[in-house]
Order: C-alpha cells, then structure tokens, then sequence
C-alpha cells in the first residue's frame, strides 16, 4: 500500500515535470539576444531567484522595456485542454523591483497582439488590456502563477516582453510553461522545496 501511494504520487510529479517549457532560467543571454528590441538596458543579473542569474531591464527612459513580438520558433499553443508537447495552458513566472511602481509582463500572441498583460503596482504606461498579479510592487522576488486560457482564451504564443514600466530597474526569472497548474518545485535560494520530504511524510 505505501509502495502504491509513493508510486501514484511519484507519476503526478514526473507528469507535470514533463509538461513544462523553460522559457527564462540559466539562458538569460539567449533572452536578451532575442528580446532586442525596446529601449530598456537588460543585463544577466547575478541576483537570481533560482539558478545563478536572472534578467535584469534598466529603465532609464523610453518605453523602459525589451521585448521581441515573434521570437523565432515561438508557437506555444494555449489551449484549455493541452496534450501535445506545444500545448500548455499555465505561466509561471518570478519578480521583483528594486522601488519605483510598476512591474510587467507582456504575451505576444496570435489573435491579439500584445493584449495579454500581466502588471503589479501602478500600470505606469496605461497599457491594456492587463491584469493585475498585486497591488503592490515585489520587493522581494515573488512568484505569479497564471491561468493563460481562463485569462486570455485560446491564443498562439509568439513573443514577449519585460517591462520595468518607470525608472526603476526590474528583475525577472523562472518563466515557464505549464499544461497544469503545478508546476515542478524549484529550489530557489532560501525556500529548498521539498517533493521528496512531502512525498515521504505523505506516506507515512
Ligand atoms: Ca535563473
């Protein structure tokens, strides 16, 4: 029986492992290459979430944002059902800033363009539509898990953007794709997740 109940747990997990997308994580250069556009200044930050680096977008001015509307290979289908390796229906993802108002996070996607935003704090620009992650901005990293089909309905997912929204720099880090709404645990500085411990006291 507990040979059972460890096994069932173990093939849940391994499931939603084998549904994701790492969009952001340890490839923060291949992001900033393809996220050329816009008139943010983004470095590879060594303040990471998880892993040892996340995106970092100056905003000194302008749009304060860097961004790509059609990243090559991009075809991330957002369906309510996903099955097939392209299909996913969740995002996950973690931020924070260091003060200013604004923070978000921008799906270019096939209807609609860039009408799929995510914001916390003030939506400095008025870009809409988006909704609203938290009232406030992170000032710590924060994770946000979303439910793209419910939010936004059915939707070819193309492109992306990072945007510091005012004139305080924005860090960005752990974007991925999900078919459901666990996602696999990360071990983030600080917060060591525990499947295996859960998965152990679960069966005891
Ligand atoms: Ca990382």
């Amino acid at each position: 029986m507990l040979r059972l109940a460890i096994a069932a747990a173990l093939c849940v997990s391994l499931t939603a492992v084998a549904a994701e997308q790492v969009i952001l994580d340890e490839n923060v250069d291949e992001v900033i290459a393809w996220a050329s556009s816009g008139e943010g200044t983004p470095e590879n930050s060594a303040d990471a979430f998880k892993g040892s680096e996340s995106l970092y977008i100056g905003a000194t001015g302008g749009d304060a944002q860097n961004y790509n509307g059609a990243v090559a290979d991009w075809a991330w289908a957002i369906v309510e059902s996903p099955s097939a390796a392209t299909e996913f229906r969740y995002i996950t993802f973690a931020w924070k800033k260091d003060g200013g108002t604004s923070i978000m996070l921008q799906l270019s996607g096939d209807p609609d363009g860039w009408s799929h935003r995510y914001h916390s704090g003030v939506n400095v620009k008025g870009w809409n539509p988006s909704l609203e992650a938290q009232p406030n901005i992170p000032v710590d990293w924060e994770v946000e898990t979303k439910d793209l089909f419910a939010d936004w309905g059915a939707f070819t997912l193309v492109g992306m953007a990072f945007s510091a929204g005012d004139g305080v720099g924005a860090y960005y880090d752990d974007i991925r794709l999900g078919q459901t709404e666990v996602f696999a645990d990360v071990e983030a500085k600080g917060k060591l997740t525990t499947t295996w411990a859960s998965l152990r006291a679960d069966a005891r």
